[in-house]
């Protein structure tokens, strides 16, 4: 029977993959795991533990002692925050990920996702349509991270049989948490402002193009490449997966059709040169060739679902 672990499970994307994978497994099968002392209220329905990616003893001795199968492994620092901590961003994103895929060569773990992003992509990659096979070369330490721990991920798989499965992940859009310190929050961010009538003030230019994703899709895509059978994953690097590409700008003017008083200024920071050295848009073909991965969220479906479902008091935890 599985035993699922999520490490890094109370972020944005953890928090959902979590729900789903208990609705799917059953809430005993799925573990959830991350650095705060207590479970957070929304993961309270299955079981919880305090548990440190770089803690290589502790994670070794959770995972053989409970006899975990599958690791869902997130725990990382993201673009703009990993650009302020360099080294420990460095750290985080790669330690970790020796640990779990150790521990898989070892056979003590039957399956691993690691979570790869659009940041492996750098200023000397073609930007639109970018394809699965193109130059790499990333300038931001997140992005570097990434690509690095791609490599790793193809190695262990060839070298050694792990089956470790990833997708480069998008900008990832939803309301059941706030983003954690990335290059594109801003398309997250703005719909707090505009649900609470106020300007939005986006750290990216009006036209800076980024591929985007509701994450509805995100976390059906990552359980759809989890559950296919182990011939139809050809790819053990990282999928590239698009569903949305849009410019601030495009955004703003699908809220407004929602909402129309509304109103940005834009005011780029640090954060518009990592969004420059990323792609605008994304060949997923691969994804969608070897294991049948299509979107189902747009623009505008996504805008509304937002904007109904926004939740002002997450701004206060
Ligand atoms: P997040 O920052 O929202 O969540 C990360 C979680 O990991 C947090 O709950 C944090 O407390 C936890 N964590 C940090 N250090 C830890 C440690 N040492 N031990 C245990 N837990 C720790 O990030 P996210 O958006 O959920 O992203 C998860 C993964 O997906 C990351 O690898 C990220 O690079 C990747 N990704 C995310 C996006 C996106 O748009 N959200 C896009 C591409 C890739
Ligand atoms: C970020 O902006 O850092 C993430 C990502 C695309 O990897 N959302």
């Amino acid at each position: 029977m599985k035993k699922i672990l999520v490490l890094g499970s109370c972020g944005q994307i953890g928090t959902e993959l979590v729900l789903t994978l208990r609705e799917k497994f059953g809430n005993q099968q799925v573990v959830a795991a991350d650095l705060r002392d207590v479970c957070p209220d929304n993961l309270a329905n299955g079981p919880y533990i305090k548990l440190d990616a770089l803690d290589r003893e502790s994670v070794r001795t959770y995972i053989i002692g409970e006899q975990i199968t599958e690791v869902y492994l997130l725990a990382a620092l993201l673009s703009a925050t990993a650009e302020k901590n360099p080294d420990f961003a460095w750290r985080l994103n790669m330690e970790g990920l020796f640990t779990i895929l150790d521990l898989a060569k070892e056979g003590h773990i039957q399956k691993i996702f690691w979570p790869s992003s659009i940041a492996v992509f750098g200023p000397t990659t073609p930007r639109v349509n970018t394809p699965q096979y193109t130059v790499m070369e990333p300038s931001t330490v997140y992005g570097i991270s990434k690509q690095a721990g791609e490599r790793w991920c193809e190695y262990y798989f060839n070298k050694f049989g792990v089956d470790v499965r990833s997708i480069r992940y998008p900008g990832l859009i939803s309301y059941k948490s706030l983003p954690g310190g990335g290059t594109t929050d801003y398309a997250v961010d703005i719909f707090y402002k505009a649900k609470a009538g106020e300007q939005f003030n986006c750290f990216l230019k009006e036209d800076s193009a980024l591929p985007m994703m509701f994450m509805d899709d995100a976390i059906r895509a990552t359980i759809e490449l989890m559950e296919a059978p182990k011939e139809q994953v050809k790819i053990r690097s990282s999928y590239n997966l698009s569903a949305i590409s849009f410019t601030p700008k495009q955004l703003a003017e699908a809220i407004k059709v929602e909402i129309p008083s509304f109103d940005i200024v834009y005011n780029p920071d640090f954060r518009q040169a990592i969004a420059d050295s990323w792609p605008a848009s994304i060949d997923d073909s691969e994804a969608r060739a070897n294991w049948n991965w299509k979107e189902r969220y747009d623009l505008n479906k996504m805008v509304k679902i937002m904007l109904e479902n926004v939740d002002l008091s997450l701004l206060k935890n």
